[in-house]
């Protein structure tokens, strides 16, 4: 096994049990259940999706990420209010984790008025700005400069806070990504780039797309940047880990790349009709009965004495009956009309200024 299998993070030292570390000290039994409620409403919300998506209810993109969602509901468990999150295409779990409402996601995706974007993006266009969220961007890699901006304006204004950025294993060979590392490193900007390595970008396998030594996050020795990598299953050591990385971009206003191997039980969207030819269908089989991170979560937090299968099984219909009221108010909300084409595109067309009716908003005369 390589050192980098189990992460060698600058400064964090492996442990026997990392429920003892100290960024798990504070975890508390009810935010330990919340991380599973999360993980379990994301579940939920994307399969409900994937049934309509099926029904011919919803067009464009479908991205799901049912395997992954241990990643964003063990990140939620460690965001403050000074906190900023930022994400690539496949981003609707990190939306509802930040605090976006099942309804505001489900009209999106039906292409409503109700939805966060008021129908007018759909599964690329999650944002949740109330919750200091940004969305997820369909171009791969062009968020990572943007969560080195947020970071930026975090550092000048003099915020303890710090700009998280999950991007997949895709988007590591982008220009901008590099760009973006090497001025979070120049500047010493107080954000973490989260790589969700779920071994493919669309039908091309990582060691297709990447070369690399020992692994993606690695990269960031270039830079001079810290790096780290670790699993998805072991939630205590993920949270550890995301925890100490956080804590040296708002203390020391030093930024890290972390890589989290992690798998997606569906396609690269719902309509990849290619996704038994790329990897077969006995490798996702596998992966669901032996490294389910949801099932691991809950298995843990019934041994820790915290959940019962009757408190876990009224979560889970909890979780439906959420997705299937979204449903109901997606499907009677109204779609957008015309004018609102021309709407929320930029703030001086919608506030009237002068420089809309000239139509130069951005260079003057
Ligand atoms: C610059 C650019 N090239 C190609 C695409 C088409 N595309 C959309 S998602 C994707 C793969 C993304 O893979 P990864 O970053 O690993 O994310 P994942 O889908 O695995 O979550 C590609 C190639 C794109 N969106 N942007
Ligand atoms: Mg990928």
């Amino acid at each position: 096994m390589l050192a980098t299998d189990r992460g060698i993070g600058q400064d964090i030292r492996w442990m026997e049990d990392w429920r003892q570390h100290p960024v798990n000290l504070g975890f508390s039994a009810e935010a330990k259940v919340e991380v599973l409620r999360t993980m379990v409403r994301i579940r939920r919300l994307e399969q409900t999706a994937l049934l309509y998506y099926s029904a011919g209810k919803m067009g464009g993109w479908l991205i799901l990420s049912v395997g992954q969602e241990s990643i964003a509901a063990t990140a939620r468990s460690l965001i403050g209010p000074a906190d900023h999150t930022i994400s690539g295409p496949r981003g609707m779990g990190h939306a509802i984790a930040a605090g976006m409402e099942m309804r505001a996601g489900m009209a999106e995706l039906f292409g409503k008025l109700g939805g966060c974007s008021k129908g007018k993006g759909g599964a690329f266009s999650f944002y949740a700005p109330k919750h200091r969220h940004w969305g997820c961007h369909a171009i791969a890699a062009t968020h990572t400069p943007l969560a080195a901006g947020f970071a930026f304006a975090l550092k000048q204004r003099g915020e303890q806070g710090c700009a998280l950025c999950f991007l997949g294993d895709g988007s590591v060979n982008q220009g901008v990504y590099h760009e973006s590392l090497n001025l979070a490193g120049l500047f010493g900007l107080p954000v973490v780039y989260v790589i969700e390595n779920n071994g493919y970008a669309m039908g091309t396998s990582v060691s297709r797309s990447s070369r690399f030594k020992e692994c993606l996050a690695r990269r960031a020795e270039t830079y001079d940047i810290a790096w780290d990598k670790t699993g998805d299953g072991d939630l205590y050591e993920l949270r550890a880990r995301l925890g100490v990385a956080m804590e040296r971009a708002k203390k020391e206003c030093r930024p890290t790349v972390i890589e989290i191997p992690t798998y997606r039980y569906y396609g690269f969207s719902v309509a990849d009709a290619n996704h038994k030819k790329y990897r077969s269908p006995e490798e996702v089989e596998w992966m669901k009965a032996n490294r389910d991170p949801l099932r691991r979560w809950k298995e843990t937090l019934m041994e820790e004495g915290l959940i019962d299968e009757a408190t876990f099984a009224e979560m889970n219909e909890a979780a439906k009956a959420e997705a299937k009221a979204a449903v109901g108010y997606a499907e009677n909300s109204p779609p957008p009309g015309v004018n609102d084409i021309v709407q929320d595109v930029y703030w001086e067309s919608d506030h009237g200024t002068e420089a809309s009716k000239i139509g130069r908003h951005f260079f003057g005369e």
